[in-house]
């Protein structure tokens, strides 16, 4: 299935021609009949000559609708622009464009209706110019975007809604419009943004809403308004299914469910961020010259929600936005700015023609962080715009953004793998650790730096055998040990929970081999090597002097070495024994041989952490 909308200005046709299309009634209400004026959402389908089946979202055209003309276009991929012959381009024919192009919409095909009251031919010429630059004048962004028709421009077709003249050739053209629409993914997180709810006697709540991507199954848990609802029915297009995939018109059942207004959204739990911060980088459409000339208060629309908001440029382009209430986001998601100063009717001075959509806006980070330094709003908007992707010409739709993980990485540098599902950029591969991901660039830095404070601190406690992991973890600044764990790679080591500076400057392969003798340390601190496991790899007295002098390890006597700080381990363990001991009692409290007791006695001696009292008592502390 296929959904488009439509557009155009008030009265010109568009649901005269979904009537005649589809041959269901897109104006269902008693008062839309009685005054001959769309003012809700109409739905209404058909069968294209290609065997694809299209729905069409048809909206009001008048200017005191345009919030529910937004609702309609918002999750919708693709638009049949009406514009009646004898009336030709009107306000809000432009208020309906500037409005898709703010809203990144390529795929539009322009119908010129009502081609028995006038020539179609001016209406055509006037309106195919306007919408090509609008729409297709970034076509480079967009290589599958609808164009045709000699001079490249929005395909045109002139019908009559009264006499079909031209409906076969428009039904042709429809379905080139949706062969030409992206397949979007049926395994993306859903998010169905409600156009209506109601209650159905016997069934309880339902709602409808256009389903852009993913997929919903009778059964299913989704979030509404952040609260857990199960899916207890589902239809598409009046039939029952089990299971609907986007691009769908979807109806849910909701049973027992209060009524959500317009302008909430079903989603998959984990698949969004609800946020009420974010920032946008502007697009500026219609009248707006810079985004500097926002107004602070806006109306923002995206999907069928229309919320309100302040703006507060941050430099450049980009802008922050306080939203009225949190809306479910991802990274990428385009929002269309609009002026709520004046809303018509109650300004009789207002110039009609005038377009209130300002901007369409890019999003770019749902999680941004406070701005409480002078200076810190233009550093966030120059570090928003140099993570870019430099191909990307914002704003266009999800797909065109070019917003993907590493994007978000370059903004927060550190994120959860629940954090990237839920903006919108899940991650393919495995993290540094554990659920974490890192930007390749900080995480390279982090580990430059982690080498410092493990020398810092070695230099601040030559007693203590190396740094606590948890101290790594509060100096760098880092919200888990786990990645502390994963930045220890030689010359560092993790020896029984600290992080010891391994044997930095030393040749690899000796490197390596005092790595070995570390672990094998970490586990049996007082058990030297012998000779043999020495010579075994390598390591000769040339090598351990080297190791001794980069701090690697602790030499104590000829040919025994033992971790830096086993010997203040030892003097610890040595207090605890009944003074004086001997160095029998010693070699049995450090768990070890003579070979290594007598030298390191004798070192704990040297280096006055015991006292020899004679031939064979010493005492300690
Ligand atoms: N002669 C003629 N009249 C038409 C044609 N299409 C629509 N009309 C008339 O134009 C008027 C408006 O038609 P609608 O289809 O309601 O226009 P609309 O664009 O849906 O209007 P809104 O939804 O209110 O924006 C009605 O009186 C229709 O009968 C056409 O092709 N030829
Ligand atoms: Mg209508």
């Amino acid at each position: 299935m296929h959904v488009v909308a439509t557009a155009g200005h008030v009265d010109h046709g568009k649901s005269t021609l979904v009537r005649a299309l589809t041959g269901m009634e897109p104006d269902r209400l008693e008062e839309e009949r009685r005054r001959g004026l769309t003012i809700e959402l109409g739905y209404a389908w058909t069968d294209l000559p290609s065997g694809e089946r299209l729905a069409f979202v048809d909206v009001p055209g008048h200017e005191r609708f345009l919030g529910t003309m937004l609702a309609g276009v918002g999750p919708v991929p693709a638009v049949m622009f009406v514009v009646a012959a004898d009336e030709g381009w009107m306000p809000q024919s432009e208020e309906h464009l500037v409005a898709l192009e703010a809203l990144g919409v390529r795929h539009c095909l322009l119908v010129v209706t009502r081609s028995d009251l006038a020539d179609p031919a001016p209406a055509i010429e006037r309106s195919r110019t306007r919408l090509t630059t609008a729409l297709g004048g970034r076509a480079h962004t967009c290589p599958d975007a609808v164009l045709g028709g000699e001079a490249g421009g929005v395909v045109a077709v002139a019908v009559s809604g009264r006499t079909g003249q031209g409906l076969p050739e428009l039904r042709r053209a429809l379905d080139g419009l949706v062969a030409g629409l992206p397949r979007p993914d049926p395994g993306a997180a859903v998010r169905l943004w409600i156009d209506r709810a109601f209650s159905v006697t016997g069934s309880g709540t339902v709602v409808t809403g256009t389903l852009p991507a993913g997929t919903v199954s009778v059964g299913d848990e989704l979030l509404l308004a952040g609260e857990p609802v199960r899916v207890r029915g589902l239809e598409s297009l009046k039939e029952s299914r089990d299971t609907v995939s986007g691009v769908a018109r979807v109806a849910v059942n909701l049973r027992g469910h209060d009524l959500p207004d317009r302008g909430q959204a079903l989603v998959t739990p984990g698949g969004w961020t609800y946020t009420d911060l974010v920032d946008v980088r502007v697009q500026p459409v219609g009248a707006l010259q810079e985004a500097a000339g926002l107004p602070r208060r806006l109306t923002v629309h995206v999907g069928s929600a229309a919320v309100t908001a302040e703006a507060r440029p941050l430099g450049g382009r980009v802008v922050r936005l306080r939203l009225g209430r949190p809306v479910p986001l991802h990274l990428g998601d385009v929002l269309l700015l609009r002026d709520p100063g004046r809303a018509p009717g109650r300004d009789p001075g207002r110039d009609r023609s005038e377009v209130r959509v300002l901007a369409g806006a890019l999003v770019l980070d749902v999680h941004p962080p406070a701005l409480r330094r002078r200076g810190a709003a233009r550093e966030r908007a120059a570090l928003l715009e140099t993570a870019l992707p430099k191909r990307a010409a914002p704003p266009a739709p999800p797909a065109l953004g070019g917003l993907d993980v590493a994007f978000a990485l370059r903004v927060h540098r550190l994120l959860r793998a629940a954090e990237l599902r839920a903006m919108g950029v899940a991650p393919d591969g495995p993290g540094v650790a554990g659920e974490w991901y890192v930007e390749p660039g900080h995480w390279e830095e982090l580990g430059r730096r982690l080498m410092e404070v493990v020398r810092e601190y070695g230099d601040g406690h030559p007693l203590e055998p190396g740094m606590p992991v948890e101290a790594a973890r509060h100096e760098l600044g880092l919200p888990d040990r786990r990645l502390v764990g994963a930045l220890v790679r030689p010359p560092l080591a993790l020896v029984g929970g600290r992080i010891v500076a391994g044997a930095a400057g030393l040749p690899a392969s000796v490197g390596r081999a005092v790595e070995r003798v570390r672990r094998e340390l970490a586990a049996r601190p007082f058990q030297a090597p012998e000779a043999g496991r020495l010579a075994e790899l390598g390591l000769g007295p040339r090598e351990l002097a080297a190791a001794v002098r980069a701090g690697s390890l602790l030499r104590v006597g000829e040919g025994i070495v033992l971790l830096p700080g086993a010997d203040a381990r030892a003097a610890e363990l040595l207090r605890r024994l009944p003074q004086p001991f001997t160095v029998s009692q010693a070699r049995r409290a450090l768990d070890t041989t003579r070979r290594v007791a007598v030298p390191l006695l004798e070192h704990l001696d040297r280096v006055g952490l015991t006292q020899r009292l004679d031939e064979v008592h010493r005492r300690c502390g």
